[in-house]
């Protein structure tokens, strides 16, 4: 039998790498880098590889699971949709629609399917109780997109492939390959930039991977990054650096930001931070003065107490220093199809407004239409009419993945009815009473709808499913609208394709005048195929699916190039360099500036044979040294008695864990790191790899309330433990 080659872009994380695959007899014989794609060049992680793992899984799910006397049966798709359409109506008869939470995971916005499609089953549903890992993520990023520039989605990025000078804050490109920002390769075009003369420089409480591939590395006080950013800014100020350039003309704020950031001097918010005031004077002095220049924080900056405040600060950074919306300096892509930021009238809009609802029991607002994932079980656990008694889980493992996972297995076990679309029965979905599998990714079909708005070059790249799905097995578009229908009232038997067809011909109506020749272009068409073909040709180029696919590395479409004012989506069309809800939030910094450095606190990290939660189970990632441990400097070690590779117990107030000690001079003293998405040793999860070495949780030991009041995202990040060495 002759091997067949297939191009498949890897939709495990945002670099959304252009993978080769050969494939013999119906089996993936290698995953390899595609040198053509237009994207990554060839470049391909660890992760990629075990995409045939992950394929080949047998504890990977291929059918639904219905629960019975406590016990996971096989069951057939109608029996499984049955099952739902008997128990999820009657919650929302008796109890409303609140009644069910919904929560959507990572992979949700790797998916066109589950990302095109969600928000029909949400909207059949009618709840307010939606979640999702954005606010254990980047909330904080849309929160200030919306706030300056009206959109959500406006997500600037850096031009990497021209920059001169890059400052990275609380992020580790190299190993988590980039987020909110589609980088693959990072460690080359790190290269690049210092072989053309420019500078990186690394911010982190870690010498990470990134940090030690940089000219520079300062550690900082985790959480003190909001004090870091106002030096900054006030230097600029200060030594009559700021220019707003192009945009300027656009900027409302100018005088508000210079006189918020006054009592900031680089003196006074040094030791907070521990980077002295030379350092911070000379840094921004070095922005300003580079040609082209960029700065980005990523999640080590959103997932503490002023998430939104740095977030913020970094864009004003940008703005004020005359590198934003320039070549060089942090960008907006213009994506082919699906840019949410794109819609409407160039220039000017409605802008933004949060808390339009909030939460029952904590009464935090709605940010996003999203209610902050950390109040999740208090909803479930909390008495009251109003509480959340079904739940529905999207590709997500909250038991892990959010503070207090112990708390929320509990409420878990005590909810009317809970369903799971994943694919794996893990320490979530293990709770649930029916189970709906998605296909192996080999078996579908591919477009970044999120992350070609956030990428470092315009790019349009198609796949094709690899493997044919098996014929019974759905695809997720299509249990999300019979999820819909049961929700609706229209029952399981509802028909799909005229459910989708009368969708779709709504949304024609709503796109207006090219309706007709899209009607026709996309006959034959449907589901995100569908959806897909419309927008690419109703997009800012004007393209089709054949024109992608007819290119094997998919379509180059240029440099990124300045957007503003188009791009403006304030009422008034202007950037907001002052916003009132950050302004206010600013009083909060004030007043924890004070705060006592604690001895010794936990931050998190990420490996490249892991990701978040669930692919622990794949053997090619699994194997090697262990990689759930505790990460001290040899000084805190020597000090609390610790011995490499002996273990420690951490403690939190009343929770602890006990883990293996690694010693590391590339730890900031005081400072300890300890992964996220591990402990795998509890009941009832069908995780064979895994539970061989199953790490311990570190999110037990962090607060589910314990939030950035802003923008609701979870703090995970600078939290004070107690380290004790354990015989
Ligand atoms: N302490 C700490 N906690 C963190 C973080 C941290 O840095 N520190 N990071 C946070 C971040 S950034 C994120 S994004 C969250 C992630 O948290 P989650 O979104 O909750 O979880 P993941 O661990 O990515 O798990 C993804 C789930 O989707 C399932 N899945 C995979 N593919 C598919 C598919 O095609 N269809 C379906 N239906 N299911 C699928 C997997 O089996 C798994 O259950 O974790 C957060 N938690
Ligand atoms: N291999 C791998 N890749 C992944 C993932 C994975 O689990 N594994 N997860 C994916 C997901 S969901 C996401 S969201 C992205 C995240 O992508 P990144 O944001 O690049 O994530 P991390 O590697 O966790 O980097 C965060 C950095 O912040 C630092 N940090 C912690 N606290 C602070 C602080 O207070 N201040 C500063 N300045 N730094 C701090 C940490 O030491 C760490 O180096 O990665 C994605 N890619
Ligand atoms: S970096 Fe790895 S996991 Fe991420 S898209 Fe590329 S191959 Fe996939
Ligand atoms: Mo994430």
């Amino acid at each position: 039998m002759t091997d067949t080659i297939h191009h498949r872009i890897c939709p495990l994380c945002e670099a959304c790498c252009g993978l080769e695959l050969t494939v013999r007899d119906g089996r993936v014989l290698s995953v390899r880098g595609h040198d053509a794609d237009v994207l990554s060049t060839g470049y391909i992680c660890p992760k990629g590889v075990a995409l045939r793992d992950l394929h080949e899984d047998p504890d990977r799910l291929r059918t639904p699971l219905i629960k019975r006397n406590g016990v996971f049966e096989t069951a057939s798709w109608p029996e499984a949709f049955a099952e739902i359409e008997r128990r999820l109506p009657e919650v929302i008869r008796a109890h409303g629609r609140d009644a069910v939470g919904v929560v959507a995971g990572n992979p949700v916005a790797h998916k066109i399917g589950l990302l095109l499609y969600l928000p029909r089953l949400l909207k059949a549903l009618g709840t307010h109780n939606f979640f999702s890992a954005a606010t254990l993520d980047q909330i904080p990023r849309h929160l200030v997109s919306g706030l300056m520039y009206g959109q959500w989605m406006t997500v600037p990025v850096p031009d990497v492939a021209r920059t001169d000078w890059l400052l990275v804050l609380g992020a580790n490109p190299i190993v988590s390959n980039g987020s909110m920002w589609t980088v693959p390769d990072f460690r080359g075009k790190a290269k690049a930039l210092r072989a053309r003369g420019g500078r990186l420089i690394v911010v982190d409480p870690r010498r990470t991977e990134t940090a030690a591939v940089a000219d520079e590395h300062h550690f900082i006080r985790p959480g003190a990054d909001v004090y870091f950013l106002l030096g900054m800014v006030h230097a600029l100020f200060a030594s009559g650096a700021v220019r707003t350039g192009r945009v300027g003309a656009w900027c409302d704020g100018l005088a508000e930001v210079r006189a918020a950031v006054q009592p900031f001097t680089p003196q006074r918010v040094a030791e907070r931070c521990s980077i002295d005031a030379a350092t911070i004077e000379r840094l921004a002095g070095e922005l300003a003065s580079a040609p082209r220049a960029a700065v980005y924080g990523r999640i080590g900056v959103c997932t503490q107490d002023f998430g939104s405040l740095s977030t913020w600060l970094i864009d004003l950074l940008n703005i004020l220093s005359g590198h934003f919306d320039e070549a060089g300096g942090t960008m907006f892509p213009r994506a082919a199809a699906f840019a949410v930021n794109a819609q409407g009238t160039p220039g000017s809009g409605r802008g933004v407004v949060t808390g339009r609802f909030a939460s029952r029991v904590s009464a935090a607002p709605e940010v996003m239409g999203e209610i902050p994932l950390g109040c999740l079980a208090e909803e479930i656990d909390t008495p009251g009419d109003a509480k959340i008694r079904a739940l529905i889980t999207v590709a997500t493992n909250p038991v892990l993945s959010s503070p207090h996972g112990s708390r929320l297995s509990r409420g878990l076990e005590g909810l009317d009815f809970m369903l799971s679309l994943d694919i794996y029965v893990n320490e979530t979905s293990r709770h649930a009473d029916v189970i709906l599998p998605g296909l192996s990714p080999l078996e579908e079909m591919h477009y970044d709808v999120a992350f070609t708005q956030m990428s470092w070059r315009n790019q349009a790249r198609y796949s094709e499913p690899v493997f044919e799905r098996p014929a019974d097995h759905p695809p997720e578009w299509h249990t999300l609208l019979r999820l819909a229908a049961i929700a609706r009232g229209d029952g399981a038997q509802a028909d799909i394709q005229a459910l989708d067809d009368a969708e779709f011909a709504d949304h024609l109506r709503r796109l207006g005048a090219d309706a007709a020749s899209l009607q026709a272009a996309t006959q034959g068409l449907s589901g995100p195929e569908r959806l897909l073909e419309a927008a690419l040709r109703s997009g800012p180029y004007g393209l089709s699916i054949d024109q992608i696919r007819r290119q094997a590395g998919g379509l180059d479409l240029g440099e990124l190039a300045p957007r503003m004012p188009e791009l403006l989506r304030t009422p008034g069309g202007r950037i907001e360099l002052a916003p009132t809800a950050l302004l206010h939030d600013l009083r909060r910094a004030t007043a924890a500036w004070a705060q006592p450095a604690s001895t010794m606190v936990l931050i998190g990290r990420r490996d490249v044979r892991s990701n978040n939660s669930w692919m622990h189970n794949l053997p090619t990632l699994a194997k090697g040294p262990m990689r759930c441990t505790a990460l001290v400097h040899p000084l805190d070690a020597a000090r609390l008695g610790l011995a490499d590779g002996g273990m420690a117990r951490i403690r939190r107030g009343s929770r602890w864990l006990d883990a293996q000690v690694q010693t590391s001079t590339d730890m900031m003293p005081g400072v300890v790191s300890l992964p996220h998405g591990w402990g795998h040793d509890v009941t009832g999860s069908r995780l064979s790899v895994a539970a061989q070495r199953p790490g311990v949780n570190v999110n037990e030991l962090l607060e589910e309330a314990r939030r950035d009041p802003l923008s609701g995202n979870a703090v995970l990040s600078g939290v004070a433990i107690e380290l004790t060495a354990l015989a």
